[in-house]
């Protein structure tokens, strides 16, 4: 059964501030899980892609396209998941996978993110419709303004998508718009648990800042979209963005035999250079 429905109310929500928090979506046992697996991941720490900030600080991820049987695909196609994701987009048609990444900001050195728009990259992949494109963040650790959570402008995904330009390694959205989204919106730092989950609209502006703290700051990003929003520039994910996911039951996370990211499905793994793009 699935475990979560939205309400009109979150629905609601999410289409006028382009977020929308699910605190516990994931209970202790299950965001436990996740923990222990991502961590202890030699796929994923030996595919980690390092980007820098404008301080020289630096992240670590590790982005793939295809969500597998391993422990964070059957996360991304978890029923209740998948429902809530196709309750938020416009559009009808199936709910697919784009891709996921494991975001691993570390203590002192994890650096920031520019302000940007997921769309404002997913445009050069040539997707039409960002409506039917969003993100959805699960927190492996804790996520506190002091180990750099997301902030996010509310609202501004309704500006639509902004300019987009390099940022040292990173591309990042016009600093003017930004400027004057700051001066009309409301700044909000999403301070998570682990379990909490974000869900958000691919224009809405958001960044974070490096963690300056002593715990590491991981999380998951699953990146979804509708089978008919055709990426005319995504030969990248090899079709994943338009191949409807295969739901499994809420309970596969704990209950199904599963741990990190398998060796031979690394093939899907996004390289050095695609990354730029995500
Ligand atoms: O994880 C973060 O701190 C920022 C990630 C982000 O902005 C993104 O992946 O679009």
């Amino acid at each position: 059964m699935s475990k979560l429905n939205l309400t009109p109310d979150q629905v609601d929500q999410y289409h006028r501030d382009g977020y929308l928090i699910i605190k516990q979506f994931f209970n202790l046992e299950e965001s436990k899980k996740l923990y222990d697996v991502a961590t202890s991941d030699i796929v994923v720490s030996k595919n980690a892609i390092n980007v820098n900030d404008r301080s020289g600080k630096r992240s670590k991820l590790s982005l793939w396209y295809k969500p597998g049987n391993d422990t964070y695909g059957l996360l991304t196609r978890g029923e209740s998941l998948v429902n809530a994701v196709n309750q938020l987009l416009d559009g009808d048609s199936q709910v697919c996978h784009f891709h996921s990444k494991l975001m691993q900001k570390e203590p002192h050195v994890g650096g920031a993110w520019e302000w940007h728009q997921d769309y404002g990259y997913w445009y050069k992949n040539e997707f039409l419709l960002p409506n039917q494109m969003m993100s959805v963040m699960v927190a492996i650790t804790q996520a506190t303004k002091i180990n750099g959570c997301l902030q996010v402008i509310k609202g501004s995904h309704k500006m639509g998508r902004v300019e987009h330009g390099f940022a040292g390694e990173q591309v990042g959205a016009s600093q003017r718009y930004v400027d004057l989204a700051l001066k009309t919106m409301d700044l909000i730092y999403v301070e998570l648990d682990p379990g909490d989950i974000l869900f958000f609209h691919s224009n809405l502006i958001h960044r974070s800042e490096a963690n300056l703290s002593e715990t590491p700051r991981w999380s998951l990003i699953s990146c979804y979209n509708r089978a008919s929003n055709f990426g005319y520039n995504d030969s990248a994910s090899a079709f994943s963005s338009i191949t409807p996911i295969e739901m499994v039951p809420d309970d596969a996370l704990l209950s199904w035999e599963a741990s990190g990211l398998i060796e031979d499905e690394s093939d899907f793994l996004a390289k050095e250079d695609d990354i730029a793009l995500q």
